[in-house]
């Protein structure tokens, strides 16, 4: 019997990465992002393998990781912004075009792509989800990208 597992323990010196980070609610992006990096660095993913894709809104995410992954120059990308339902009337249709999007490239490309885009209720929730109070949600979705990245090499060995 076999099992297959990502390891968390894993040096990444040759791994590059590129993280897609929306704008729109940026005080809140930017957190996500500094969890992400912070993840990058402390599993040796040196800077100059970490790109920063920085597009409008969520909704602009897609089609950035779509043309990232496209190109093959990225083991894994995570994908980082702040839906946050207050904000506007159609928060339904940004976070799930965003949501459907993403996860449409991943399967178009087979290179993992992780979510760290918050939906939430209002600014406090993204707030606490964004290296506050419920930890970084950005930093979840590096350790994610990590460990898919290992997962599917693991798979293709
Ligand atoms: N984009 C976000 O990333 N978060 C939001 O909360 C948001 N709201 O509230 O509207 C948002 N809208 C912009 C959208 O992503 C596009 O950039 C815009 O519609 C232009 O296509």
């Amino acid at each position: 019997m076999a099992t297959i597992e990502g390891r968390l323990n894993r040096n990444h010196p040759q791994t590059r990465v590129a993280i897609i980070a929306a704008r729109f609610n940026g005080a809140i992006v930017d957190n996500l992002v500094k969890g992400a990096v912070d993840i990058f660095s402390r599993s040796g993913v040196e800077a100059k393998n970490i790109d920063i894709i920085q597009v409008p809104g969520a909704f602009e995410i897609p089609i950035a990781a779509l043309a990232a992954a496209k190109t093959g120059k990225y083991k894994g990308l995570v994908t980082l912004g702040a839906v946050i339902r207050g904000a506007t009337a159609h928060f339904d249709y940004v976070a799930s075009g965003a949501t459907n999007g993403i996860m449409t490239a991943m399967q178009q490309t087979g290179v993992p792509i992780t979510f760290g885009v918050l939906t939430t209720e209002n600014l406090e929730q993204a707030i606490q989800r964004a290296g506050s109070t419920v930890g970084n949600k950005g930093a979840e979705a590096a350790m994610a990208l990590l460990e898919m990245i290992d997962v599917l090499e693991q798979i293709h060995e």
